[in-house]
């Protein structure tokens, strides 16, 4: 079932948001306000609470640089950002109608991201979506607020590494993550009790692996051995960030390119 749902987190106080939806929304408006091409025609949508800020500020373009949105198409990376997209009125398609170089831009969220710009993704299970979707895209844009920067992947512990396994592959995977070296793995569990394993847009299970803090250099090595993994899906290592907007609770945000 979709387990690629978010709520927007708001404070309780009389519609005010909260400091850091307040740091989200900072860095999706300013992403969007300096990327999203004036003549867009495919544009992915990523997931995650920060991305909904994104379509918010999409979803007013028409009246603040007049652009005519009804040209653009819009790609989702899974079942919440599809409803999101809908939500908002506009065209949404589906990845398999474009392939490699289609997409103007992509803008995604992230778990963590490191000095390069490499990121981990898939906190919210949507890993695969989101990296085929990129890689269709000419730029990739990351939008997060600013706790979620690092210097090291792994440095702060936020969460480990997603990924995305076939569900009958799982134990061997986890003795082969053993052997490259995880510190510790855990089969990502749905919320309630009992629930059983958390199952992705694409019907397979999520191992959460902590491998400690990840040099730059050493992300895209990691990606691939794991990569190699028969029964892997896919991980939530991403090495082709190019642009990253990193919200303050003060309603600033600063940009970093690779
Ligand atoms: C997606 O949403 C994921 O890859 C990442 O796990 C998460 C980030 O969510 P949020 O913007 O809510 O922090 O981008």
């Amino acid at each position: 079932g979709p387990s690629c749902v978010f709520i927007r987190s708001m404070s309780l106080r009389l519609g005010e948001i909260s400091l850091v939806e307040k740091a989200k929304r900072a860095a999706a408006y300013k992403a969007v306000d300096e990327h999203f091409p004036a003549d867009a025609k495919v544009v992915g949508i990523g997931s995650g609470s920060t991305v909904i800020y994104a379509v918010e500020r999409i979803a007013q373009l028409a009246e603040l640089r007049g652009i005519d949105l009804s040209k653009v198409t819009f790609v989702p990376t899974g079942f919440q950002s599809k409803q999101l997209i809908i939500g908002a009125g506009l065209n949404v398609a589906s990845i398999d109608q474009f392939s490699v170089g289609d997409l103007d831009i992509v803008i995604d969220g992230a778990d963590e991201v490191d000095d390069s710009l490499n990121c981990i993704k898939g906190g919210g299970a949507c890993l695969f979506q989101e990296k085929l979707v990129g890689q269709c895209a000419r730029k990739f844009v990351i939008v997060a607020d600013s706790s979620k920067k690092s210097h090291k992947l792994g440095s702060k512990w936020i969460q480990g590494v997603p990924i995305e396994v076939i569900p009958m592959a799982y134990p061997k995977v986890e003795a082969d993550l053993l052997r490259l070296g995880a510190k510790q793995i855990t089969l990502r569990q749905g919320g309630k009790a009992k629930a059983g394993p958390v199952v992705t847009d694409n019907g397979n299970f999520i191992l959460d692996t902590h491998f400690g803090s990840i040099e730059p250099s050493e992300v895209r090595n990691l990606d691939i051995k794991i990569k190699l993994l028969v029964g892997v899906v896919e991980t939530g290592l991403f090495d082709y960030g190019a642009v990253a907007y990193f919200g303050e609770t003060d309603g600033t945000a600063s940009t970093f390119t690779r």
